[in-house]
């Protein structure tokens, strides 16, 4: 059985992942790609109760270090459980945030530096990487703007701009680094424009 392949969408509050991810599976459906659709924080009922803690905005007192924590014991989980055996029985893995969210925000926004981020990737994925993934960039105030008719903000949603500004700048500064893995995706525009993008970049992948 050939292992499959693992896809993971990344990008600031409000970019529209969730909305572009439907599309995603529609274009893997229509291909006739066999896929496994999950998200991070979360994607099994353990992970999710992590999920709920990390979001929960009333956890103020949470430190830096915990976030980082849980954030990797909720991926250990998911990946065990989830996203190894997916992979191996042949599936594409569709990931909404995976660990370059973690060194977006717990780096990048919060502070934490990369090479202890880069300890725990290594410990809790060993040489586990994704094969592509998209990150949906969008000037970070429009993204606010668009994501802002939502009900009470969760843990993250509260942050102010500037933290998110770091959050996007930590996401570019990553695909920099390795372009063979990332695309970035240009989200501005109508959804059908944006699509158009992300569908350029799948086709690539299929070919
Ligand atoms: N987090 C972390 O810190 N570290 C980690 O390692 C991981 C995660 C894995 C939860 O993630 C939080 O976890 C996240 C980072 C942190 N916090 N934040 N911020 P999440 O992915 O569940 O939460 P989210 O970032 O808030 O994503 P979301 O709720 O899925 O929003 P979105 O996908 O970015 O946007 P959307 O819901 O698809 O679109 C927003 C609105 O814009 C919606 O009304 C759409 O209809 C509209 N939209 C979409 N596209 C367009 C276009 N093209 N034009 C106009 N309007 C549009």
């Amino acid at each position: 059985m050939m292992r499959g392949k693992f896809i993971t969408v990344e990008g600031v509050e409000g970019v529209g992942k969730t909305t572009n991810i439907a599309f995603i599976e529609r274009y893997f459906i229509q291909a006739r790609q066999d896929i496994f659709l999950t998200r991070e924080p979360g994607g099994t009922p353990l992970a999710e109760k992590i999920r709920d803690l990390l979001l929960d905005a009333r956890q103020t007192s949470m430190t830096n270090d915990t976030e980082l924590l849980l954030m990797f014991a909720a991926r250990a989980q998911h990946l065990n459980e989830k996203i190894l055996p997916a992979l191996e029985a042949g599936q594409w893995v569709i990931c909404d945030r995976f660990t370059d969210a973690t060194y977006a925000y717990q780096g990048g926004g919060r502070g934490i530096s990369k090479t202890r981020i880069a300890v725990l990737e290594d410990w809790v994925q060993g040489d586990l990487r994704p094969d592509l993934t998209l990150i949906l960039d969008l000037p970070v105030a429009e993204g606010l703007k668009r994501a802002g008719q939502r009900s009470a903000p969760d843990r993250f949603e509260q942050e102010k701009q500037v933290f998110f500004e770091r959050v996007r700048a930590s996401y570019l500064e990553l695909a920099r680094q390795a372009p063979e893995r990332y695309r970035i995706i240009d989200a501005s525009g109508s959804i059908d424009k944006v699509q158009s993008r992300i569908k350029e970049a799948l086709d690539e992948l299929m070919t």
